[in-house]
């Protein structure tokens, strides 16, 4: 049985869960229509991704007796300067949802819910891969660098990315 503030909690973690799919979502479709199919495809993926994180707190949320609250997205960011600005932001969503993991797990810890904390452990190792897989994706495009055939490999790249990533499921 979940307390009322481990419940809210967990309910906020589904709003920023949901904000990072439409974020992700967004930036997939800036990608598409910048010709960069390779960089679409991994960012559609890691939308759905997001999007099977949040579900994965309804169910849990729902099964210890609460109630998962359905989020309204805030406006996101639909245009970006180039590659490197899209994947700045990635990263940047990533860090705040590693922020709300951590503050998920402190307040588990403080009302002493050892299931919750059991069930947040996936999500802080998620986030620690995330994390680690943006990073390597901005060193890479500063490696590359932005000119043509730079931005020829970075989409190759990204989109290999999103063919090898393990298929998640809730
Ligand atoms: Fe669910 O935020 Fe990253 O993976």
């Amino acid at each position: 049985m979940l307390t009322k503030i481990v419940e809210e909690a967990l309910n906020e973690q589904i709003e920023v869960e949901c904000q990072s799919s439409y974020s992700y979502l967004a930036m997939a479709s800036w990608c598409e229509v910048k010709g960069m199919e390779g960089a679409a495809r991994f960012f559609y993926k890691q939308s759905d991704e997001e999007r099977l994180h949040m579900l994965r707190l309804f169910k849990y949320i729902n099964d210890s007796g609460g109630h998962a609250l359905t989020p309204a997205p805030d406006k996101v960011q639909l245009h970006f300067k180039d590659i490197m600005e899209v994947v700045d932001c990635f990263l940047e969503g990533e860090v705040k949802v590693s922020q709300g993991i951590n503050k998920l797990v402190y307040i588990a810890t403080q009302e002493k819910d050892y299931t919750t904390l059991n069930f947040l452990q996936w999500y802080v190792e998620e986030q620690h891969e995330e994390e680690t897989l943006a990073r390597s994706i901005q060193d890479k495009i500063k490696l590359i660098g932005l000119e043509a055939n730079g931005l020829y490999l970075i989409d190759k790249e990204m989109g290999s990315l999103s063919g090898t990533a393990n298929a998640e499921t809730i």
